[in-house]
């Protein structure tokens, strides 16, 4: 009795894996599988088809688009792009043409992928969440400007609580690099060449002193735009001249009153070789210019 139940079940049994052998594992079995661990890529540079194989691979291990929209109301939407988990080198090489002494080249990793604003924060979007606009160009679809890194804290604070679940901040200033770059290694993410930028970036040479709607310059491989020129970025980071690992940290990396926050890729104002994806400019939290807007981040996790 002992030993002919074990046969049926050991009969099963191969009969089962016979079933699979033949229809492959079923639909809920596959389901479960997924998402996967996203990959953290080591290789660098890369190039723009290689930028966007990682962008999909990593979108199909968290399950989710490459691309998502978040609505805050009004008919208003932010749209947020991923970007892949990986290792970069962040700053300039020696040789690099108009080189600052803050931009020492050094190694980083970004452990997790990450959503990024597809474009800077508009006024549309700015109004929607805080209710005013205080930008000097005004224009719906141009970037909020006028705005000190204070201010957006305010604005992440009511964004976050309203709309998107949590998870949103300015990206650190390695977020911001690595973002920009798009696996480029060259002064610009369009090659080392300031001719090229201009179908990448609204700066002094083309701007006609003001800032532009966001979207319509080129967009780098992961798909955001104006990363150069329009307006300065701010980052969540504390500026420090040799880069000393908070560069890699929001705000539990600030220490002392009167740090300097991040400012990134240049505006409308701006000299195209200070829209270099390496240059850095630091400026006390509370100020604001016409120059300086931002953009958002998200955290991407598999629960999403
Ligand atoms: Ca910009
Ligand atoms: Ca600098």
């Amino acid at each position: 009795m002992q030993r002919s139940s074990q046969g049926i079940q050991v009969a099963a049994w191969v009969a089962g894996w016979a079933v699979l052998a033949l229809f492959g594992l079923p639909a809920c079995v596959r389901e479960a599988a997924e998402p996967r661990r996203p990959q953290v890529y080591t290789a660098w540079p890369f190039d723009a088809t290689e930028a966007r194989r990682r962008q999909e691979e990593t979108a199909r291990a968290l399950g989710v688009k490459a691309e998502q929209n978040i609505d805050l109301g009004h008919g208003v939407k932010m749209t947020f792009v991923l970007v892949p988990a990986g290792e970069f080198m962040m700053g300039s090489p020696q040789g690099e043409q108009d080189r600052d002494n803050d931009e020492g080249l050094h190694r980083v990793t970004i452990g997790q992928p990450f959503w990024m604003g597809k474009h800077e924060v508009t006024q549309e979007q700015w109004e929607a969440v805080m209710g005013n606009n205080p930008s000097r160009f005004k224009g719906a679809k141009n970037p909020v400007e006028g705005v000190s890194w204070n201010e957006i804290q305010g604005f992440l604070e009511k964004f976050d609580g309203g709309r998107a679940g949590g998870g949103l901040a300015l990206p650190t200033e390695a977020q911001w690099e690595y973002a920009c770059r798009a696996g480029t290694g060259t002064r610009f993410c369009s090659g080392d060449d300031i001719a090229g930028l201009g179908a990448y970036a609204w700066h002094r040479d083309n701007s006609q002193g003001t800032t532009h709607a966001v979207g319509q310059k080129r967009a780098n491989a992961w798909g955001l735009h104006d990363m150069h020129g329009n307006v300065w970025e701010w980052c969540s980071s504390p500026y420090s001249e040799k880069y000393d690992g908070r560069e890699q940290k929001g705000a539990e990396a600030w220490e002392a009153q009167g740090d300097l926050a991040v400012l990134r890729g240049g505006s409308w104002d701006n000299n195209p070789r200070y829209c270099r994806s390496a240059t850095r400019n630091g400026t006390l939290r509370e100020f604001w210019y016409a120059l300086f807007g931002f953009r958002v981040c998200r955290s991407a996790r598999t629960s999403e």
